[in-house]
């Protein structure tokens, strides 16, 4: 890469993601039970190919040599998920000590290697326990999460420092429970707002197990996955439902964790479908935190489209504009919209980007894996983050999703997002190219203009 000339500031976090039921495999292993994505995967039609987590990127065998790979790109931190039913097979009772000595053995290595674990308690492995009991629609789930986020703070109060409780509550609750696509596969809207109502209660109740335990430098957030929407026409049809899609994905989320009420607009378009909601729970919700985490990957043009539920607004890659493995538009400035509109309306103490990342069509070839589309897909980014930092936004870090290739739910292993490759027979890695020039940005603490 030409030299650095667009800087980020000193300490800025230079990260990569993945999570736990994505990359782990080893799902019957020293104990672990059963999650809601193993029940989910093994039912026939669910993934593509009936690909499973089973052995997935093998990370739970392999994760010394991933973190000696992370230290070669000069990655400072990392952002990982802790399997729930790792640490409680049945979803209670007494915490499973082989699951917690993995991700103690695991968050060492890291901070052996110089690099900063960001550890998220929920990317989406619910014990297939607690689903048998109701699963996220009911109450009880709440507390069973509270349970775990208390039990990963004493085990791992003085070495992690970054946590996230939540990951994507709208990807959870929306594909698992409205569109049928993630699990558990259900199909109703008010099944899936009061999961997702629950996902935000979690989050409160656990901020505060985790405060009581954790070291007063700790920080806590959770990590959204928000898109910038805009009209598709001129319409006012086309204008309303681009605001009523930004409510659907962003406010519902957003209004709640940091107004400390739903958005009137969307609360009366949901109707019956609305959630029940106890006196305290938005106090719960909106309790305060440390940074937010933004997931963004694209920008949703929308068109109205009376029969698209459930707020009559259809997704359009406008004509022309490049689109990634799985069709979704590459539109860095989406992310700087994202990030100023995030600060001026809501105005969080810190931004990570927890997640950012482009699958293309990857091949190894002759020992190599060439991506210029995902190193430009991230370069591209990297500038919209540090626009939006010259503007004023207190971004903190950036997460490439992903470290390595891994399973991509209902995509199976079909589509690749890693900057490392996985040849899955062998499970040999080869840093792509992108990797190696993500390696030279954190290096440099800076891109080139
Ligand atoms: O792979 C997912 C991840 O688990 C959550 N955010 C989006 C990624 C790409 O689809």
């Amino acid at each position: 890469m030409p030299s650095a000339d667009v800087r980020f500031p000193e300490g800025f976090v230079w990260g990569a993601a993945t999570s736990s039921y994505q990359i782990e495999g080893a799902v019957t292993e020293d104990g672990r039970g059963a999650s809601i994505w193993d029940t989910f995967s093994h039912t026939p039609g669910t993934i593509a190919n009936g690909d499973t987590g089973d052995v997935a990127s093998d990370h739970y065998h392999r994760f010394r040599d991933d973190i000696g790979l992370m230290r070669e790109l000069g990655l400072t931190g990392y952002r990982f998920s802790v399997a729930w039913p790792r640490i409680f097979p049945e979803g209670r009772g007494r915490p499973y000590p082989a699951g917690l000595d993995f991700y103690k053995r695991l968050v060492d290595e890291l901070l052996l290697a110089g690099i900063e674990p960001f550890l998220t308690l929920y990317h989406w492995d619910l014990p297939q326990a607690l689903q048998d009991a109701g699963g996220w629609e009911h109450r009880d789930t709440v507390s069973r999460f509270a349970e775990f986020a208390h039990t990963m703070a004493v085990a791992l109060d003085t070495e992690v420092g970054q946590w996230i409780t939540v990951n994507e509550p709208w990807v959870a609750s929306i594909l698992g429970n409205l569109h049928g696509i993630h699990a558990p596969g259900k199909r109703d809207l008010k099944a899936a707002l009061q999961v997702a109502h629950h996902l935000l209660v979690a989050h409160g109740e656990a901020v505060g197990a985790l405060r009581a335990e954790l070291p007063a430098t700790a920080k806590i957030g959770i990590a959204l996955s928000l898109t910038h929407t805009e009209p598709f026409g001129d319409s006012q049809a086309d204008a309303e439902a681009a605001e009523r899609e930004d409510g659907f994905i962003n406010r519902w989320f957003l209004d709640p964790l940091y107004r400390g009420r739903y958005p009137d607009d969307m609360w009366e378009w949901y109707g019956e479908a609305v959630p029940e909601v106890r006196a305290t729970d938005l106090a719960t919700i909106s309790v305060p935190t440390d940074f937010m985490g933004i997931n963004y990957y694209f920008r949703d043009v929308v068109a109205y489209d009376r029969s698209e539920r459930p707020v009559e607004a259809r997704s359009i890659v406008p004509a022309g504009q490049p689109v990634t493995a799985v069709g979704w538009e590459v539109y860095p400035p989406g992310l700087y919209e994202t990030l100023t509109r995030v600060h001026r309306d809501y105005a969080p103490a810190l931004i990570h980007i927890t997640e950012n990342g482009a699958a293309f069509e990857d091949r190894l070839i002759d020992g190599r894996v060439d991506d210029p589309e995902r190193e430009s897909y991230i370069h591209r980014h990297l500038h919209e983050v540090h626009r939006a930092i010259a503007a004023g936004v207190p971004v903190g870090g950036y997460f490439v999703w992903s470290l390595l290739d891994n399973f991509e739910w209902s995509a199976g292993y079909a589509i690749r997002f890693g900057i490392v490759y996985v040849d899955y027979a062998t499970q040999a890695r080869t840093v792509k190219r992108s990797g190696h020039w993500y390696a030279e940005a954190a290096r440099e603490n800076g891109i080139s203009s």
